[in-house]
């Protein structure tokens, strides 16, 4: 796994990898070294069978402020339309690697988490936050739409009034707020935070990995789809779910009384 990336922080340890977005002085706004680095580790995350669980954090005392603004004022300098559906395209990628990942990926938010960089968190699989997390759909502020993937997962995990409102009025969701929303899975003391990340990221590489994966699946299709697909596509997972090691190790395990051993295959 290449680990030398501009504005990422690339580190394993035993099947977790955290990716750490690492601009602190100005709160990891996205810039295009860290956007292409993120596609790239993602996709190669996907394909290593060492790597079982991903986290996606901050460096310093934020998650992400979104879009780095400071190119954006020169970009309207010559008065011709200015285009960025391409640009977004690198977007595209992170989400795309992030949904498609064949095992977990967490986004582990404390401080601000602003404009893209709110809604790659919300592209992954869970949130885990600390209390002094900021979810800020900035878009609004700076009159333009959610991107990154923010159109998709915001109604899908608030419902739709309250994407609506929070993507409208751009204010900032707390920690403890965004675990009642569902915006986040878990909120947790900002002292507690550090642990309560690797014990759930562990504990997920610790998992049936292969499973995992099949459930992403299930669950990525089943909400663009119809009860007869889904429940057409779960037979055809599950007989693949049911010849996995990790499945005859989790029947053994319940059998002979004891912890089940999964390997992730
Ligand atoms: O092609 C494309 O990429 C289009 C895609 C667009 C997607 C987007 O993400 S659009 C939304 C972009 N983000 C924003 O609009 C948020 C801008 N930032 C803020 O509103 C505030 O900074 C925060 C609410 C996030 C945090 O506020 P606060 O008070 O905790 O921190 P601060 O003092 O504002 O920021 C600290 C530093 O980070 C500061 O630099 P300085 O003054 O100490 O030198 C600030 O300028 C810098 N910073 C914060 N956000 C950005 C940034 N620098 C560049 N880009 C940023 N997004």
């Amino acid at each position: 796994m290449r680990t030398d990336y501009e504005h990422l922080l690339v580190q394993q340890d035993g099947g977790m990898l955290t990716i750490t977005m690492n601009r602190p002085e100005v709160l990891n706004a996205i810039s295009d070294p860290m956007l292409d680095g993120l596609g790239e580790i993602l996709e190669e995350a996907g394909r290593d069978a060492s790597v079982r669980c991903i986290v996606l954090t901050g460096a310093g005392r934020a998650f992400g402020s979104g879009a780095d603004l400071r190119g954006f004022a020169s970009a309207h300098a010559s008065g011709a339309p200015v285009t960025v559906s391409t640009h977004l395209q690198k977007y595209h990628r992170v989400v795309r690697a992030i949904r498609t990942m064949p095992k977990p990926v967490i986004a582990a938010v404390r401080g601000v988490a602003a404009g893209a960089s709110c809604n790659l968190a919300l592209s992954c699989d869970m949130r885990i936050v600390s209390e002094d997390a900021r979810f800020i759909e900035a878009f609004a502020r700076i009159g333009l739409v959610p991107d990154a993937g923010g159109g998709f997962f915001l109604p899908r995990l608030v419902g739709f009034g309250k994407a609506l409102e929070l993507s409208m009025l751009a204010d900032e969701v707390s920690g403890p707020e965004a675990e009642r929303l569902g915006l986040a899975n878990k909120c947790v003391p900002a002292a507690e935070f550090d642990e309560a990340v690797r014990s759930l990221a562990q504990r997920l590489a610790k998992g049936p990995t292969r499973a995992y994966g099949l459930m992403k699946e299930l669950i990525n299709k089943s909400v663009v789809s119809d009860l007869e697909s889904t429940l057409r596509l779960e037979g055809e997972l599950q007989d693949i779910a049911i010849n996995t090691a990790d499945h005859r190790e989790g029947v053994a395990a319940f059998l002979q009384k004891r912890p089940a051993e999964f390997t992730g295959n």
